[in-house]
């Protein structure tokens, strides 16, 4: 059955009925709905345990949750919000027309905005605070492509220009442009929060709410009533992180938390539920998940309708409609409204008999009532121990008439001719000349306008204008390297993994008196197998209710430790939800005034390929903290195999602008870049994050040569790590992480067995090494006629001579990436292909990744330029064992 009803059963007893409703009519009379409530559930479970299954639907009937006689009146001046929202719906719409006519096909929306209109401007005017002295204001997570709407109404308010709205989609013209959607890159000082690719807007702003409460909790941000909103639209609940993680809010009691969707039954193809009712499913989704629900479904019209409706056929009719039929009643007028949906029952169309077609078309969704809107948004602002949801209903391309108004085709509705221009001004009395309205201009009453001063007065009562990022200014004191003692000295010959080196820093940083407290260890299950857990009784675990029970190895010292000023988020096993409180923590200089450091450590196979669209919003949003991909390494993750083996994060990485990624090979790497990571994001306050990799490959660890040179290298990319000591070397050979491990065993062999002599370098990031490379030869093409700068990778590799051998775990395009400055030299090795479980040794060797391929590979480099035998190249992959003609790893 495709209705998410479920069908009523026959009445075999009316009259035993009735008793039991007026019973509980008695019962909410004299006590209230707590108490109606308390025995529905006691009967709930009496029923439950008698056999009697489900005996409560998870929906309610298809009304408003909250009825009029409990509704507030309300508190604004209704006439000239009217007239407010009228003109940010005319300069929202032209913006788009005109930027269509003189550029087409340039995009932007229309239709989303027009529905939800009320919806956003009834929280401008009443609800949305702004940052009020040192205390951050609300947060609200916008519908992206509703941006128009957004910038409409910052026109009027002043805070942008006539120009930036002509320019609107024209970021890149004279003038100051505006870009299509929040992007905090883009517009720094305006938008928080990039929502536009769907379900990113929920799950962050869920994130972003219990962020909050973890910093209030930990005593780092003073308790206030403050909220996160977040506007959703109906299709966009089908993207699996929309709905994914409700039970973190719920679980949570994030009463901080209140999600608006815009239900106005269509994405962009078509009705998101044509066959059902997306309002009642998503009330069931979100009921199941222990939220609070505020159904908005009908505008004050209906309430009449519904008063005088004697009958009970108007309730059954609402019920009996699917989606695909409510379309159809506001796309094709109100004669079609009075023959379809009265015209099913004699009663109903008697009660509407007096009502003409032009009033049935325009009896209103609960969405576009102002007053139906206020209730709702108070119900949820003052509702406690739960998130909230209001369910919106909502008319897509309301206002647009044939040009949109319930469409399939509306979403993408660009124009408008200057008839339905004229007849959006009539629908809505736009204040507008019809000048105006024919040249496509857009207008702002003057300063002094009732209009205008009445949006600035709204605004000021709560505290600012919105959106508006304004970051603090972060100017941390970042400890000096030599505070990573441990890191720098080596092992002592002690095999450690870069892992445990990683560890070894957090808990550095964590002890440091100026931002131990501001360390935040993301960790999504996997803190045991990163050796973590020592953590777990340090800093202990973030929970908001405590810990209620006593932990099944609290005999133990390191015991599992939850507590309500825990430190550490450990998220279980939701990458998307711990990248979402990632970028919760490295924005929140910029929504709280607090610079926190996030440290997101995770199995890196599910970071990049499985987050990635989360990881460039974090960029979009200018976020800052430390990825970690542990576990990584293709053939260094040995025996999980396919699924497990990260062989391709650092190519994804590659792909951030904003992101620093780093591969390193040696504890004191790692204590270097991190150093210099706090240093340039929270000591100078750059807009840039880290993703770092590390390995769970024991091996001891070496302390830091000396010299500058070294640090340098390590942070631009590469150094050397062994000269050789054999005469001038033949041949350069790279390693990365492990690999170089692999290098430097290869060095032995070309020398011991084949008298070649070879330096071996760490590439601690092929990526930063070609970004300035790129920026070298971006500069002398731009340059022609000045002496022309030198990349970094060339300066360190043209005093030395002989082929190179690049071997890292990653794709061999990783490497490859450096060959436009090589001069042909180079030969990538390189893990291109599935995983497979088994040894290191024999991944190495599957992938010719190990000293063995890397030694013959330079060998046959050698003899390929004329300086080693050819015979003896061939011969050599024999000697070591491998076979020349063994099948290649990509694709077997
Ligand atoms: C992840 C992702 N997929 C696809 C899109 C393209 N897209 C933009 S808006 C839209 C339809 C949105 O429908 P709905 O969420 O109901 O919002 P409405 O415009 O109806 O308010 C789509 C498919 C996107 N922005 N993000
Ligand atoms: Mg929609």
């Amino acid at each position: 059955m495709l209705r998410n009803r479920v069908e009523k059963p026959e009445d075999l007893n009316p009259a035993e009925t009735r008793e039991w409703l007026e019973s509980l009519d008695q019962v909410i009379d004299e006590g209230g709905p707590d108490r109606a409530r308390y025995l529905l559930e006691r009967l709930a479970h009496r029923a439950a345990s008698m056999g009697v299954a489900a005996a409560l639907s998870p929906t309610t009937p298809y009304l408003n949750t909250i009825p009029p006689e409990e509704e507030v009146p309300y508190p604004g001046d209704r006439a000239i919000e009217r007239r407010i929202k009228s003109l940010v719906r005319w300069n929202a719409v032209a913006m788009v027309v005109r930027a269509n006519k003189y550029d087409d096909g340039i995009g932007g929306h229309i239709s989303t905005f027009a529905s939800s209109a009320t919806l956003v401007e009834v929280g401008m005017n009443h609800f949305f605070r702004a940052k009020i002295d040192d205390q951050p204001g609300d947060l609200v997570y916008f519908q992206g492509h509703a941006s128009p709407g957004m910038y409409s109404r910052a026109f009027l308010e002043g805070r942008i220009s006539e120009d930036h709205l002509k320019n609107f989609r024209h970021e890149l013209r004279e003038h100051p442009g505006l870009s299509s959607y929040p992007h905090p890159w883009l517009m720094p000082d305006f938008w928080q929060f990039p929502t536009v690719s769907m379900g990113l807007g929920p799950i962050n702003s869920i994130y972003q709410a219990r962020f909050m409460r973890y910093l209030e909790n930990r005593g780092l941000l003073k308790k206030t009533d403050r909220k996160v909103w977040a506007f959703l639209g109906d299709g966009e609940t089908d993207e699996p992180e929309s709905l994914g993680a409700l039970r973190i809010a719920s679980g949570e009691s994030l009463d901080n938390l209140i999600f608006v969707i815009n239900c106005n039954l269509q994405r962009l193809d078509g009705p998101v539920r044509g066959n059902s009712n997306v309002i009642q499913e998503l009330e069931g989704v979100f009921r199941g998940a222990g939220w609070n629900v505020i159904k908005l479904i009908w505008g004050s019209e209906w309430d009449r309708l519904l008063a005088n409706d004697k009958s009970g056929l108007l309730i059954r009719r609402m019920h009996e409609c699917v989606d695909g039929e409510y379309q159809n009643y506001k796309a094709r007028g109100g004669a079609y409204v009075r023959q379809e949906f009265f015209g099913k029952y004699p009663e109903l169309l008697e009660l509407v008999a007096g009502m003409t077609d032009d009033e049935l078309a325009r009896l209103p969704r609960g969405g576009h009532d102002p007053v139906k809107v206020y209730n709702a948004y108070k119900r949820a602002f003052e509702h406690t121990g739960q998130p909230t949801v209001v369910l919106a209903k909502t008319v897509k391309g309301y206002g647009m008439g044939e040009a949109g108004e319930g469409r399939n085709t509306t979403h993408q509705q660009k124009k408008m001719n200057e008839q339905e221009l004229l007849k959006l001004k009539q629908r809505f009395d736009i204040p507008i000349p019809d000048e105006t309205v024919t040249t496509v201009s857009f207008y702002r009453p003057a300063d002094n306008s009732p209009e205008i001063q009445y949006m600035k007065d709204r605004r000021k009562a709560l505290g600012g204008y919105l959106p508006s990022r304004r970051p603090a200014k972060i100017r941390m004191l970042v400890p000096e390297l030599d505070q990573f003692a441990e890191s720098l000295h080596g092992s002592q010959g002690r095999p450690v993994s870069t892992t445990m080196a990683l560890v070894a820093i957090l808990k550095t940083l964590l002890k440091n008196k100026e931002l131990g407290k501001n360390v935040v260890p993301v960790i999504p299950d996997e803190g045991r197998t990163f050796g973590m857990e020592s953590l777990f009784r340090q800093i202990s675990i973030y929970a908001p209710h405590g810990q209620l029970y006593k932990p099944v190895d609290s005999e133990q010292f390191l015991y599992y430790k939850e507590a309500r000023d825990g430190q550490i988020l450990e998220e279980g096993i939701t990458e998307a939800g711990s990248m979402a409180s990632f970028s919760a923590a490295g924005t929140a200089h910029a929504n709280y005034g607090l610079p926190m450091i996030p440290f997101f450590i995770y199995y890196s196979m599910f970071g990049f390929q499985r987050v990635g669209d989360q990881i460039w919003a974090h960029g979009d949003s200018r976020g800052r903290g430390f990825m970690v991909g542990a576990t990584a390494g293709r053939t260094t993750l040995n025996g999980e195999g396919l699924q497990h083996e990260d062989g391709h994060s650092h190519v994804h990485a590659s792909t951030v602008p904003n992101c620093i990624s780093y591969d390193p090979a040696y504890a004191y790497e790692l204590a270097v870049i991190v150093q210099d990571g706090l240093r340039r994001m929270y000591g100078e306050g750059e807009d840039v994050f880290y993703y770092l990799t590390v390995c769970n490959e024991n091996y001891p660890q070496p302390s830091i040569p000396d010299g500058d040179e070294v640090r340098e290298g390590i942070l631009r990319g590469i150094y050397r790590v062994a000269a050789t000591e054999n005469g001038p070397a033949k041949v350069q050979l790279w390693g990365s992480a492990s690999m170089l491990n692999e290098a430097l065993r290869a060095q032995k062999l070309l020398w011991e067995k084949f008298q070649i002599p070879a330096d071996v370098w760490s590439v601690t990031s092929y990526n930063e090494l070609r970004r300035e490379a790129l920026d070298c030869e971006r500069w002398n093409r731009l340059h022609p006629d000045q002496a022309p700068r030198k990349p970094f990778i060339q300066q360190r590799m043209e005093a030395t001579q002989g082929p190179i051998v690049a071997a890292s775990d990653y794709l061999k395009v990783l490497a490859d990436q450096l060959s436009p400055w090589l001069q042909g030299r180079l030969t990538a090795l390189g893990t291109d292909g599935f995983g497979r479980s088994d040894s290191r040794s024999y991944l190495r060797r599957f992938f010719e990744v190990d000293a063995e391929s890397i030694t013959t590979a330079a060998l046959a480099q050698l003899a390929r330029w004329g300086q080693f035998d050819p015979q003896r190249a061939r011969q050599a992959y024999y000697d070591l064992g491998i076979d020349p003609e063994k099948k290649n790893p990509r694709l077997s």
